[in-house]
């Protein structure tokens, strides 16, 4: 079964005012929707065709270029959709919220680390947050689509929260103000979400 592009779940418009509509409709349906229909084009009859896609990047052989990066731009961005979603954003609380308070200090000290993470990936890229075995967080960043789950990356875990600071994700609204871009990301940013994905994946 070739990948699909997963939908948003909620409308390009309900992300407004940290991410603009047009922003957001450009971003799913034309830059995602290119990465999933050249990463099935990459795989098509090879042996990683029908593989899950976190299968095929933590084996990806990291010079097949196609592969890595339109699978790591399949896999970020639907994550990152996922951490838009407005409905029912909570605020970071529970075991995320100790684990936060345990590796970085606290809430404030932990928007500060990956903000600036975020803000200082040269390029384009993605900043994370992952989880390690035993629940251990830590903030890394990778260039291009490259993502946590490749080997070698230098970035390690599982991820649970991304954010895109490709100048795609933000130039329409915010030009070139990545501070304000990732400043209003957190603004955006369901913490449910975040809290489920730790939930799964730190125990
Ligand atoms: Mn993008």
């Amino acid at each position: 079964m070739p990948f699909t592009l997963p939908e948003l779940g909620y409308a390009y418009d309900a992300v407004e005012p940290h991410v603009d509509a047009r922003t957001m409709e450009i971003h799913h349906s034309k830059h995602h929707n290119g990465y999933t229909n050249k990463l099935n084009a990459a795989i098509a009859g090879t042996d990683l065709d029908g593989k899950s896609i976190d299968d095929i990047l933590a084996n990806l052989d990291m010079s097949n270029t196609a592969v890595r990066n339109n699978g790591g731009g399949f896999y970020n961005h639907s994550l990152f959709w996922t951490l838009l979603n407005p409905t029912d954003k909570g605020r970071l609380s529970g075991p995320l919220k100790e684990a936060i308070d345990r590796d970085f200090g606290s809430k404030e000290a932990f928007i500060e680390q990956f903000s600036k993470a975020a803000g200082t990936r040269f390029g384009s890229g993605w900043a994370w947050l992952c989880v390690h075995d035993g629940g251990k967080l830590e903030i890394c960043s990778t260039p291009n689509q490259d993502n946590p789950l490749m080997p070698g990356v230098g970035c390690g875990g599982k991820p649970i929260m991304a954010i895109d600071v490709w100048e795609h994700a933000y130039y329409l609204n915010y030009q070139n103000r990545r501070p304000d871009y990732v400043a209003a990301f957190f603004s955006a940013l369901n913490w449910n979400e975040v809290e489920r994905r730790y939930d799964a994946v730190a125990s």
